[in-house]
């Protein structure tokens, strides 16, 4: 039994196929050599009807990891938001996970990807908590993984790419092998950098800190959003060089990402973080973070983008005649 749950379409290359039929060779060129970059967006049921957030940035991103890969997507960022908001529409989805994927696909194999096509499909599925149930209460237990993020001029960091996540299954199959629910890498020189599939952040004396970009971190827009939202609320945060041992005598540290929202840390290996639970600073980010992302806050940046702007057409009335 597959533990994806299957929606009714799947975008591709601009039209609508049938979840089922999404179907790629097995000598596709992604296949071989991961030639593949990616996004991971969320949707959500907002007071005004589903609503996905950062939905622009997040397609500049895979715009700008295709980019630097050398994949012409063949359509527009534009396009690309229309496409997701067609997707979850067809899909009938008030709230979901939202991935894109652009790579190259079937014509040759070898190193080379030039000859190979570029192949751009979105899905769409429930996605319920990324670390577990209870994990934005309770918090999660990790470890320092013992693999390091991608050093500087390996795999570029700022592209969202499928390679990425090899490094990424290494250290998440370790952390689970070893019963925590999470590793965070450190970068090649020895700080912090991430975890799998989250960025992080630390927090002392009321004092944010999160590792800057040249740390080998995606440059999350929960990452982004945290640090504008706590901006907001008074908060110091810097993008700055994280020492290993500054993880074990914070007094919060908690996680970011789509999939992952802000997930609070409650131990790094075994060693209680703060009070060894849910800090009051992670407590208050969450809660001015949910209430963006489901459209209890004034939406002030233009951060949701409807999914059905001009509402939802349930009888579409035939004006034809009455106009004629
Ligand atoms: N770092 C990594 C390595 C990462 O994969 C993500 C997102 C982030 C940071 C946070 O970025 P952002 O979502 O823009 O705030 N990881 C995505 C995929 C997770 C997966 O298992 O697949 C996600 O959260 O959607």
């Amino acid at each position: 039994m597959s533990g994806l749950e299957a929606s009714a379409k799947i975008w591709h290359n601009g039209e609508l196929i049938p979840w089922d039929d999404a179907q790629i060779h097995v000598c596709s060129h992604v296949v071989h050599y991961a030639s593949a970059v990616f996004e991971g967006i969320r949707c959500y049921n907002t007071q005004s009807g589903p609503g996905v957030f950062r939905l622009d940035d997040h397609i500049k991103r895979l715009c700008h990891s295709a980019r630097i890969y050398r994949m012409p997507i063949g359509f527009g960022a534009e396009a690309l938001e229309e496409a997701c908001l067609e997707t979850i529409r067809a899909n009938e989805m008030e709230s979901c996970y939202i991935r894109p994927i652009v790579f190259r696909g079937y014509h040759s194999l070898g190193v080379n990807p030039m000859p190979c096509p570029v192949e751009a499909y979105i899905a769409v599925w429930k996605w319920g908590k990324y670390l577990g149930e209870e994990a934005l209460e309770e918090g999660v237990d990790v470890m320092v993984s013992s693999w390091n993020r991608v050093a500087p001029n390996t795999l570029p960091g700022i592209a969202k790419a499928a390679a990425n996540y090899m490094n990424a299954q290494l250290i998440k199959m370790e952390a689970l092998q070893n019963g925590y629910a999470e590793g965070i890498a450190l970068d090649a020189r020895g700080y912090v950098s991430e975890g799998s599939g989250e960025n992080i952040f630390i927090v002392r004396n009321g004092h944010l800190v999160t590792p800057p970009l040249a740390a080998s971190v995606l440059p999350g827009i929960t990452r982004e959003t945290v640090m504008f939202l706590a901006r907001e609320l008074g908060y110091t945060v810097e993008e700055v060089d994280v020492p290993r041992e500054s993880l074990y005598i914070a007094d919060e540290v908690f996680f970011t990402g789509t999939a992952a929202e802000i997930t609070p840390i409650r131990s790094i290996d075994k060693i209680p973080v703060g009070i060894g639970s849910r800090g009051p600073i992670t407590a208050q980010l969450q809660e001015i973070f949910f209430a963006h992302v489901e459209g209890r806050a004034e939406d002030r940046q233009g951060w949701l983008t409807p999914v059905y702007p001009d509402g939802r057409a349930e009888v579409v009335p035939d004006v034809s005649e009455a106009s004629a």
